[in-house]
This record gives C-alpha cells, sequence and structure tokens, in this order.
C-alpha cells in the first residue's frame, strides 16, 4: 500500500505506511505556475473553465508529493445559485454586489440550479480524475452554509463579520430559512462532486468561531448534520474543517463528520483526547511557520508528529490555507520532512 490510498485510509482510521499530507489551498499564489495562469485569467475564469480548473487542480500534484489533491474552486461561487453577484476585486477580496440586508432580502433568494455553473467544477472533477487515473484520490469541497452565510450577509470579508452577526441577532428566522437554502444547494453540490468521482468532501466553515457553542448547536450545526447525512450513502470520507474553534471543540463530534481539520490555535492531542479513537484528525501546523527556515518548519511539524504517533486516523495539514508568500520549496521540504517521519 502507498500514496493512492494514504489519505482514504487515514481518513477511515486504517493504519498506513507513511503519514499522508495534503495541504488546503496548496494550489494557489504561491506557486509561480498559478501566478502565470492568473496573468491571462481571473479566479473566476479559473473556477468556470473546466480545463484551466483541472491545470490548476493538477499543478501541485506535479510539483509535489502530496497525498492528495482538492479540486481548485473557491467556496464562493455557490452563492451565485441562490443569485447573489459575486466578483473578486483587484486587491483580491470576494466582492457581493447584492448582499442580504433585511429579511426580505433572504425571501428574494431562490434557487435556481445553474447559474453559478458549479457544472464547470463537476466537470473540471472528471478530468482531473482521468488524468490521475486513481493514483491519487482527489477531494471535493464546499463552503458550509454558516460561512457562506457570513458572506452573503457581509457582502464581502471582514475582520469580525459584525454585519453579520447583527443579522443573526436581529433576523433570527431570516437567518434559519438562508442556513436552510444554503444548506439545500451545498449537499446537492457535494452530492454532484462526488457523482464526478471526489473520493471525499471537505466543508470549510472558516468563519464559525465567531459563534458561542449556544448559537452553534442551535444554528449551524444542525445544518451540517444533514448535509453530511445526506452525503452517508455515498461512503465517502466527510472532513469538517473551521478555525477559531476552541469553544465549539466539544461539539464537534456531533456533526457527523468522519474527520476533523483544526487550526494551530487548539491542540490534536486535546481534540483527540474529547474525540477518542473514533474520529480523524486533520492539521495543524500554523501556515506562518512554513515561511520560517526548514529546520524550524521541520522541528515544528516533528512536534506535531511526535504528538500523533502510532495512532491510526491522522492526517497532516496546516491550520489553514498556504499563504501567498510561501516559497515553493519549503511546501516540498515539508511533505518530503512528514514522509520520512518515523516514530
Ligand atoms: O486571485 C486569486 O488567485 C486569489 C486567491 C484565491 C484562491 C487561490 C481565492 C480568493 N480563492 C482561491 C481558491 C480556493 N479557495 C481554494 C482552492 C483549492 C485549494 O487548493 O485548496 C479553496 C479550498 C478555497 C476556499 C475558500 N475561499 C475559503 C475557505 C478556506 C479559507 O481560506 O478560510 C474562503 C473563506 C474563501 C473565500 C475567499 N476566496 C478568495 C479570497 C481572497 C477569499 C476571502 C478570504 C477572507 O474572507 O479573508
Amino acid at each position: 500500500m502507498g500514496r493512492p490510498d494514504r489519505f482514504l485510509k487515514a481518513c477511515r482510521r486504517l493504519p498506513v505506511d507513511k503519514v499522508p499530507v495534503w495541504l488546503m489551498r496548496q494550489a494557489g499564489r504561491y506557486m509561480p505556475e498559478y501566478r502565470a495562469l492568473r496573468k491571462d485569467h481571473s479566479l473566476l475564469e479559473l473556477v468556470r473553465d473546466p480545463d484551466l480548473a483541472a491545470e490548476v487542480t493538477l499543478q501541485p500534484v506535479r510539483a509535489f508529493d502530496m497525498d492528495a489533491a482538492i479540486i481548485f474552486s473557491d467556496i464562493l461561487p455557490v452563492l451565485e445559485e441562490l443569485g447573489f453577484d459575486l466578483s473578486f476585486a483587484a486587491g483580491e477580496g470576494p466582492v457581493i454586489a447584492n448582499p442580504i440586508r433585511s429579511a426580505a432580502d433572504v425571501d428574494r433568494c431562490t434557487h435556481t440550479p445553474g447559474r453559478g455553473r458549479l457544472e464547470a467544477t463537476c466537470e473540471a472533477i472528471r478530468r482531473v480524475c482521468r488524468t490521475l487515473n486513481g493514483d491519487l484520490p482527489l477531494i471535493g469541497f464546499a463552503g458550509a452554509p454558516h460561512t457562506l452565510a457570513c458572506y452573503a450577509v457581509e457582502g464581502g470579508s471582514s475582520r469580525d463579520f459584525a454585519l453579520a452577526r447583527h443579522f443573526m441577532q436581529e433576523e433570527p428566522a431570516a437567518w434559519g430559512k438562508l442556513l436552510d437554502l444554503l444548506s439545500g444547494v451545498v449537499s446537492a453540490y457535494l452530492q454532484a462532486q462526488i457523482e464526478a468521482g471526489a473520493r471525499a468532501v471537505q466543508l470549510f466553515d472558516s468563519w464559525i468561531g465567531i459563534l458561542s457553542p449556544d448559537a452553534f448547536g442551535s444554528t449551524a450545526l444542525p445544518r451540517i448534520q444533514s448535509i453530511f447525512e445526506a452525503l452517508e450513502r455515498f461512503e465517502v470520507p466527510r472532513v469538517y474543517f473551521g478555525t477559531n474553534m476552541a469553544a465549539l471543540l466539544p461539539l464537534l463530534h456531533q456533526t457527523g463528520a468522519d474527520v476533523i481539520g483544526i487550526d494551530w490555535r487548539v491542540s490534536l492531542v486535546h481534540a483527540r483526547n474529547l474525540y477518542g479513537p473514533e474520529i480523524a484528525l486533520q492539521g495543524n501546523l500554523d501556515p506562518t511557520v512554513l515561511l520560517e527556515a526548514p529546520e524550524k518548519f521541520c522541528a515544528e511539524a516533528k512536534r506535531i508528529l511526535d504528538s500523533m504517533v502510532g495512532q491510526p486516523g491522522y492526517i497532516f495539514n496546516l491550520g489553514h490555507g498556504v499563504i501567498k508568500e510561501t516559497p515553493p520549496e519549503h511546501v516540498q521540504a515539508l511533505v518530503d520532512f512528514v514522509h520520512a517521519y518515523q516514530r
């Protein structure tokens, strides 16, 4: 057994020959090959063209010795299915020209499949899978309803998502309705990605950390559960990833995830003690550590690997996406270090 099934076996908590490793945002601006394509195409052009999206997905597969590929897209194009007008400004942040500002705005949202051309992503998945030919599993992904709703209300990125938090307080029923609409779209989208060939799926909930445990339990959690429940029949590993969620950690086993991805703010050992061996873990090197010299990031990776040694159900990853200043040779050095690691 080797590279083709290392990642999937670890998701299932089965023994593996080496700790599998892939990196969130492993395709992107830190790679010269990606920047070269971005000279001629916008981010959304890359996402909407199956050939280009497949090419970007394969760039890190060719450049590094990753144990999984992740389809190149973004979490936000799903919002177009509900009528949101999405663009990425030159300064790189997402912009939603028609954000939610009232309960009536939520009532006007309807799901019109095809508007966001998510089919292009499914076609890119089929093409990548043909090229990979079983040598590497491809991960599909989507944004979780809570994080997508945050962008839909805020209209873009935010330091603290104050507008979204205000909307949740002021209009709890409309917030719930928006979460339900998004759950429906995300659920159908992930199913389509699996049917197209994705061997695992990851739900990105980057802004879940703005919620209290009570609010998480009553708003975000039931929607994550329903999405993961609907995927049960496909028998592909379901990964839940969030950041800033130390306070939510004790609730996450209720999501129904097979794998929980955590950031560097919480310790893997703490998560393991909470969940026991029933849930696989993924993470959690601070992406900024990869800017440091190899001795430094390898020492930090060793500390993480030592803490999980001998435990099945562990996948090495960063605690959040690769940042754009990361030298590509550091990525390869990290992957090599993880693969060479012995207890
Ligand atoms: O112009 C560019 O090329 C911009 C950089 C970029 C890239 C490479 C953006 C803009 N999106 C992406 C691709 C992307 N986005 C992937 C690719 C697959 C991979 O290799 O991992 C994935 C998984 C995402 C997911 C995504 N998009 C998340 C969740 C993960 C995370 O980073 O927290 C979020 C929050 C977004 C929104 C987004 N996309 C891009 C930007 C600048 C933002 C806003 C982030 C913010 O609000 O701070």
